[in-house]
C-alpha cells in the first residue's frame, strides 16, 4: 500500500532527488487557460457566463449571488455545522488578529526618520473550489485573515453548482454569510480569476486574488500574476511525520490517511528512525484504509509515488530528510517533540506530538490552513495576516537630516553615472554641495 525507501547511512548531499514527490505541470496549463483570461477580458461577464455554462452547466442570469440566497442557505444550515464554524472561526480570529503588525518609526538620524506603515490591499478575491472539495473550512481560513488585515472590500467566488441550482455549494455560502461576506460570485475556474483580476460589468477588480483551486485556477493565477497579487499556489496537500519509536502507529496511520483523503494525488510520508514503527505503520495502514469510507482515492494517494515511508539512521538525520521536504504540514512524534519541532526550518505548519493532529489545524487550531505545498515551505509562508498587507516605508528628513547625508548622496549617484540624482540633494542647497 505504500513504498518504504531506506536512506539509512550516509545521506546525499542534495535530497531532493530521493524524496517522494509528484510533479504537477501547471506550466502545461497556462496555454489552455490563456484564451479563457483573454476572452473574459475583453467581454466582460458575458464572457464569463457563457464559459460558466459550457464548463459547468450552468445558464446564470447574473453571475453575482444574490443577498437572499446567501441568508438563505445559513437559515437552512444545520444548527451542529453552524456551532462548529462559529468555533472555527472565533479561534482563527484570534490567533489571526495577534498577527496584526504595528507601524514601525526608526529615527535614523536626529530629524530623519523611516517608518514601515502597514497598510491592507484595498479589494481581494478569495476563491473557494467547488466540486470534490467542497471546504467551507476554507472560507474561513481565508476570510479570516484578510478581514483582520483590514481588507476593504472583499469578494468570494465558487463554482456553479447544477444540482443546487447553479449556486455555489450551500455550505460555502453559509459559510460566507457567518463571516459577513455578502458579495459572492458563482464563478468558477480559470475565469473567476480573470474575472476577479479584469472585472466585468458585474464585478469590479480586485487588487489581489488568494485561495485553493484545481491547475486551471492555479495556472490563471500565474498568468495573472502581477496584475494582481496572489498568494502561493496551493497544490495537492502534503503530510509528513517524524517520529520515533515512541510513536503510536494508530495515530501515525490515522493522521496519513487524513490528508490522502483530500486526492488521489495528495502525498503522505513518514519519516522514522524505528523499523518497528515503520512495520507497525504498514500493517496499521490497509486495517485503517478498508474501514474508512475513501478507501479507493486514499489507496490511490498512498501507494502513488508521492508517498512513501522514509528510514533513516537517527532523529538528526530524520531532520534533514524532513527539512529537505519542506512539507505543508509536518507532525512531530517522538519523545522530544517540543525540541524537535524547534529545529526545524522548513515546513508551512509543525504539528507537536499525539495530540496536535492535522485535523486539529484544518479545523479548529486556530492556526491557519493555507500552506505552501510542493516544497515551497522553504521560502514561502502560509496565508496569514501578513499576505494581505503591504509595508510601506514613509521618510520623512528635515533640511538639516537631509545636509548631513547630502555629501554622500552625491558621491554615489556619480558612481552610478546618475547625476540627476546628485543635482536633486544640491538643487535645495543652492548648489552647494561639493
Ligand atoms: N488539509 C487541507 C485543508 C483542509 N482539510 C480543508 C480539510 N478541509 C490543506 O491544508
Ligand atoms: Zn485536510
Amino acid at each position: 500500500m505504500i513504498s518504504r525507501t531506506d536512506l539509512r547511512g550516509p545521506l546525499p548531499e542534495d535530497l531532493r532527488d530521493v524524496l517522494p514527490r509528484a510533479d504537477l505541470d501547471v506550466e502545461a496549463a497556462l496555454e489552455k487557460v490563456r484564451p479563457i483570461c483573454d476572452d473574459v477580458h475583453h467581454r466582460g461577464a458575458a464572457a464569463v457566463r457563457e464559459l460558466t455554462a459550457r464548463f459547468d452547466g450552468v445558464e446564470l442570469e447574473s453571475t453575482r449571488v444574490s443577498a437572499e440566497a446567501i441568508s438563505g442557505a445559513l437559515q437552512g444550515l444545520d444548527p451542529k455545522v453552524r456551532a462548529a464554524l462559529e468555533e472555527s472561526i472565533r479561534r482563527a480570529r484570534l490567533v489571526h488578529r495577534d498577527q496584526r503588525r504595528t507601524d514601525v518609526t526608526t529615527q535614523v538620524v536626529p530629524g530623519g526618520t523611516v517608518t514601515e506603515r502597514w497598510v491592507p490591499v484595498d479589494r481581494v478575491g478569495l476563491y473557494v473550489p467547488g466540486g470534490r472539495a467542497v471546504y467551507p473550512s476554507s472560507v474561513v481560513m481565508n476570510v479570516v485573515p484578510a478581514q483582520e488585515a483590514g481588507v476593504a472590500s472583499l469578494a468570494v467566488s465558487s463554482p456553479a453548482q447544477r444540482e443546487f441550482g447553479g449556486l455555489p455549494h450551500p455550505a460555502i455560502l453559509a459559510a460566507c454569510a457567518l463571516l459577513g461576506v455578502d458579495e459572492v460570485y458563482a464563478v468558477g475556474g480559470a475565469q473567476a480569476v480573470a474575472m476577479f483580476a479584469y472585472g466585468t460589468e458585474e464585478c469590479p477588480p480586485v487588487t489581489m486574488v488568494t485561495g485553493p483551486g484545481n491547475i486551471w485556477v492555479a495556472a490563471a493565477k500565474r498568468l495573472l500574476k502581477g496584475r494582481i497579487g496572489i498568494d502561493s499556489e496551493a497544490g495537492p496537500t502534503e503530510i509528513a511525520i517524524l517520529a520515533d519509536s515512541t510513536a503510536n502507529p494508530v495515530h501515525v496511520a490515522a493522521d496519513l490517511i487524513s490528508q490522502a483523503e483530500h486526492d488521489t494525488i495528495a502525498a503522505a510520508v513518514l519519516v522514522t528512525d524505528s523499523m518497528e514503527l515503520a512495520e507497525a505503520v504498514e500493517r496499521e495502514l490497509p486495517r485503517q484504509v478498508a474501514a474508512t469510507k475513501h478507501t479507493e482515492r486514499i489507496t490511490e494517494a498512498l501507494s502513488g509515488r508521492q508517498s512513501g515511508i522514509l528510514l533513516v539512521d537517527d532523529m538528526e538525520a530524520g531532520l534533514r530528510v524532513v527539512d529537505a521536504y519542506a512539507a505543508e504540514h509536518l507532525e512531530i512524534h517522538a519523545a522530544e517533540a517540543s525540541a524537535l519541532a524547534a529545529r526545524v526550518r522548513n515546513a508551512g505548519a509543525i504539528f507537536v506530538g499525539a495530540y496536535a493532529p492535522v485535523s486539529l489545524g484544518d479545523y479548529m487550531a486556530g492556526s491557519n490552513h493555507v500552506l505552501p505545498t510542493g516544497g515551497c515551505a522553504c521560502h514561502s509562508s502560509g496565508l496569514s495576516v501578513q499576505t494581505f498587507l503591504r509595508g510601506v516605508h514613509v521618510v520623512d528628513y528635515s533640511r538639516e537630516a537631509l545636509a548631513g547625508a547630502a555629501a554622500h548622496v552625491c558621491v554615489l549617484a556619480d558612481t552610478e553615472d546618475l547625476p540627476a540624482h546628485g543635482a536633486a540633494i544640491r538643487a535645495r542647497f543652492a548648489w552647494e554641495v561639493p
